[in-house]
């Protein structure tokens, strides 16, 4: 089944949104596979936002990804990149439609609450910066026939 890697942005952690924003992918359908709480340091920073460096905003956006907790999930489900992608909405709040996750709750493209996988391999490589193999779990829920 398809996995994405979900961030928690510092900025959602200090507003109490990510049970907010956890409950929205939840009820979506989409299972957690894998959770932490972590601070990043620059060194994890730089390459998680590899596909960033040179560009203007790379040095704000390493420091405001290292500058408090986050939370790392990896969500599963059916098209679980797309779908989360489509439930974040687009990276600039200002910009997002009304009822996603960066619509509802931001105003500012450099606080944007949440991180997904752009892409099925992104997802691969970004899933193994954060887990190991044996943080992931891989188990059944009952609702699962129900969803899909
Ligand atoms: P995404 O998070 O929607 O995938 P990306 O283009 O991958 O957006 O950019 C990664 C992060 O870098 C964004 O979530 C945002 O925090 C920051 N960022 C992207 N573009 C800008 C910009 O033009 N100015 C400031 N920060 C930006
Ligand atoms: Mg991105």
């Amino acid at each position: 089944m398809e996995k994405s890697l979900v961030l928690i942005k510092p900025d959602a952690i200090q507003r109490g949104l990510s049970g907010e924003i956890i409950a929205r992918l939840e009820k979506k359908g989409l299972k957690i596979t894998a959770m932490k709480m972590l601070q990043m340091d620059k060194a994890l920073a730089h390459r998680h936002y590899a596909i960033h460096k040179g560009k203007a905003f790379f040095n704000r956006l390493v420091d405001f990804i290292t500058s408090g907790p986050i939370i790392a999930i990896v969500f599963e489900g059916k098209n679980a990149v797309a779908v989360i992608r489509l439930a974040m909405g687009e990276t600039d709040p200002a910009k997002a439609s009304a009822g996603t996750i960066r619509g509802s709750f931001g105003l500012d493209i450099e606080h944007n609450l949440i991180h997904g996988s752009d892409s099925v391999e992104n997802a691969v490589k970004e899933i193994d910066i954060f887990f190991s193999a044996e943080e992931i779990l891989d188990y059944p829920k009952d609702i699962d026939k129900w969803i899909g």
